[in-house]
């Protein structure tokens, strides 16, 4: 079945965040998705995702969105505003909608942390919201088909 996706990705820690969106965009790739099924898009910081998700998810362009971002506590005396209101903002926005917006922020203690989940030592946390993303609509397409097949 055909699938688009939408990265939401934040400038801010953008060496960091450059890399989830490299990780997301081969996973994508690998599983056959790329070019127009992929689009990206950029945000200033963690914060402003929410509300360009909550657009992206009103318009029904996309299946499932990815939203990539690194928040890191030893930067901000903001950590827990920025961090705890894109991951309510997020969680409030998918189940609204029911597209799967996927919570892909980094949220560490210090830069090596975020560093070592963005790639540098194997994980990256891109990649892996790329798989939550894919496995999440089959869940619900799979819940969708399966209503319709009870229909008599
Ligand atoms: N945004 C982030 O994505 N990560 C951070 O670590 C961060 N820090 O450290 O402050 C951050 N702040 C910017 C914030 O997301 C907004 O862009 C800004 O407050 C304007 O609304």
């Amino acid at each position: 079945m055909s699938s688009r996706y939408l990265i939401i990705a934040a400038r801010f820690n953008e060496t960091i965040t450059k890399m989830l969106v490299s990780g997301a965009t081969e996973t994508f790739a690998d599983a056959g998705f790329s070019g127009p099924a992929v689009e990206t898009v950029w945000v200033p910081g963690s914060f402003e995702i929410p509300v360009v998700a909550a657009k992206a998810a009103r318009s029904r362009k996309w299946d499932a969105i990815v939203c990539l971002g690194a928040v890191i506590r030893g930067e901000t005396p903001h950590f827990d505003f920025v961090a705890g209101e894109a991951a309510s903002g997020i969680m409030q926005i998918s189940v609204e909608t029911g597209i799967p917006v996927i919570f892909g922020i980094l949220t560490t203690d210090t830069i090596e942390q975020a560093l070592s989940r963005s790639g540098i030592k194997g994980g990256n946390k891109g990649r892996d919201s790329a798989q939550a993303a894919m496995a999440t609509l089959r869940t619900l397409r799979q819940i969708t088909d399966s209503k319709d097949s009870n229909v008599r």
